[in-house]
């Protein structure tokens, strides 16, 4: 399937804490698996230091679509979507949002605060 997953974080972490299930290793489970479509991902605000300095490369690498946060700021997001909208076609498509993909400005509770989003 599809995936379009807005996050601070890459979440492809090989491991996390030693273990290979958790928060922050989803989608490298789920690229290893073959659940998503090629050229069917697009991450959406990832920022800051992520976990790994290689975090976004790995992704692209998978030929994700990755769009830092600084290409969302001072923006309307509607025509980013309608290519996402366009890129996913008519297969299945998994929506993940992490809340903190939106700047901690707006929703402080998150325990992985990443502050830079104008999302
Ligand atoms: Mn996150």
């Amino acid at each position: 399937m599809g995936l379009i997953h807005i996050d601070a974080h890459a979440d492809v972490n090989e491991h996390m804490f030693g273990e290979p299930i958790a928060h922050g290793t989803p989608f490298r489970r789920a690229q290893e698996e073959g659940l998503l479509a090629h050229g069917k991902v697009v991450q959406i605000g990832l920022r800051g230091t992520g976990y790994a300095a290689e975090d976004f490369d790995w992704c692209r690498d998978q030929g994700f679509r990755v769009v830092p946060a600084e290409e969302c700021w001072y923006r309307s997001l509607a025509p980013l979507m309608q290519e996402v909208r366009e890129q996913m076609g008519d297969i299945p498509v998994y929506i993940s949002f992490d809340i903190d993909g939106l700047d901690p400005s707006v929703a402080p509770g998150t325990g992985t605060v990443e502050m830079g989003a104008d999302l």
